[in-house]
C-alpha cells in the first residue's frame, strides 16, 4: 500500500472565466476536485507516495479523473467506476468577490459507497488513512464507510488524520457535529480551521474550545486563527504563522494543500510542528493559481522555501 491512503468524492468541476458569473458565461472551464484526491496529489507531488479511491460514474468525468490522478503518481488501484450512477460535479463563481460553490452530487456515484467497498489490508498496509468530513456528510452509507476505515485504521496501528471540512451545504451544523465530534476523538492528527471549531463547538472563544480540545488525543492543528496555525500536542502550545502568498487568486484547495504538506511532513519524519511549517509554503502557494490543485507545489520548490534560500531567477 502507499504510505498515505484517502478515500471521498472527486467531481467534475466547472468554472467561468474570471470575473464572470455563471448565468452569463457562455464558457466554462473544465477541471476536477475533491478534499481528498487533492491531498493525494499534493502528497505525491512533495514525494511521499499516495493512493485515493473513491466510486466514479463510469462517465468521462470519472474516466478522466481517474486518469489524472494516475499521471499525477496517485495510487488508483482501488477506485471503483460505477455504471449505475453518474460521478458528481460542482460548478464554481465568484460574484462580487464572494465565492460561490454549486453542487450536482446527490445520488452521485460516490454516495453510493459502502463498507463493503472498502479494502481492509490496503488501509493496514498504509501509515496514515487520511478522512475528511465531507465523505462522512455524502449519505449514510458514506459515514458508516468512514467510520469503518478509522475502525481498520486504528485496529491495525495505522495513524488517522481527520479534517472536518465543514460543508453547511451538505448538511446542518447539528447533524455535522454529531457525526465530527465522535471522529475527531478517533484521530491522531485533527486539522480543523478555526472558523469550523467556532461552529462545531459553537463558542467563540479560544480558552473554551482549548480546553475541549486538550480532551482529544490527537496532535490538533488549528489553521486560520489569525492568520497563524495554532499546534496543540500533548499540552503544548506552539503558533506558526502563514507563510506570506506573492498574490491570492483562489483560496480554494489551501486547505487540502496545507494537510499535504502536513503529512507529507508527518511521513517524512518531521515534527508536527516543522511539519505546520510545510504546510503553511504549500497552502501559499496553492491560492495563487485558479483551481484546487493545479498549483500545489514539487518539493524541491517548497524545500527551497524551508530552507529560506534564495529563488535564481535565470
Ligand atoms: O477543499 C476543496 C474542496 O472543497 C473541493 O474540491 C470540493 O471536495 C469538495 C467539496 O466537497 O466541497
Amino acid at each position: 500500500s502507499p504510505d498515505l491512503v484517502t478515500f471521498g468524492e472527486t467531481m467534475g468541476l466547472f468554472m467561468p472565466p474570471e470575473h464572470r458569473a455563471l448565468e452569463r458565461s457562455a464558457l466554462l472551464e473544465q477541471s476536477f476536485g475533491g478534499a481528498e484526491s487533492n491531498v493525494a496529489i499534493g502528497a505525491v507531488r512533495l514525494g511521499v507516495s499516495a493512493g485515493w479511491f473513491g466510486v466514479l460514474g463510469d462517465d468521462p468525468f470519472g474516466r478522466i479523473i481517474k486518469k489524472t490522478l494516475r499521471g499525477e503518481g496517485v495510487d488508483v488501484s482501488r477506485v471503483r467506476l460505477d455504471g449505475e450512477a453518474p460521478t458528481g460535479l460542482m460548478f464554481r463563481e465568484t460574484v462580487a468577490g464572494k465565492l460561490a460553490v454549486h453542487y450536482y452530487r446527490k445520488h452521485s456515484a460516490a454516495s453510493r459507497m459502502r463498507p463493503e467497498h472498502l479494502d481492509a489490508d490496503y488501509i493496514r498496509g498504509s501509515k496514515i488513512l487520511h478522512v475528511t468530513g465531507i465523505t462522512a456528510a455524502l449519505s449514510p452509507e458514506c459515514r458508516a464507510t468512514v467510520r469503518e476505515a478509522v475502525r481498520i485504521a486504528r485496529e491495525a496501528g495505522v495513524a488517522v488524520c481527520f479534517d472536518p471540512n465543514l460543508r453547511l451545504k451538505l448538511w446542518t451544523i447539528e447533524e455535522a457535529r454529531q457525526t465530527l465530534l465522535p471522529l475527531a476523538e478517533e484521530a491522531d492528527y485533527f486539522l480543523p480551521g478555526w472558523d469550523e471549531l467556532r461552529l462545531l463547538y459553537d463558542s467563540d472563544d479560544f480558552g473554551t474550545i482549548a480546553d475541549k480540545l486538550s480532551a482529544l488525543k490527537a496532535v490538533t492543528v488549528i489553521k486560520g486563527k489569525d492568520d497563524r496555525t495554532i499546534v496543540l500536542n500533548r499540552g503544548q502550545r506552539t503558533e506558526v504563522p502563514f507563510y506570506p502568498a506573492e498574490r491570492v487568486v483562489d483560496t480554494v484547495g489551501a486547505g487540502d494543500g496545507f494537510c499535504a504538506g502536513f503529512l507529507a511532513g508527518i511521513l517524512k519524519g518531521m515534527p508536527p510542528e516543522e511539519a505546520v511549517r510545510l504546510a503553511s509554503i504549500v497552502g501559499s502557494l496553492v491560492v495563487q493559481m485558479r483551481g484546487d490543485w493545479e498549483a500545489l507545489p514539487e518539493w524541491p520548490l517548497v524545500e527551497q522555501r524551508l530552507n529560506n534560500e534564495a529563488w535564481v531567477e535565470r
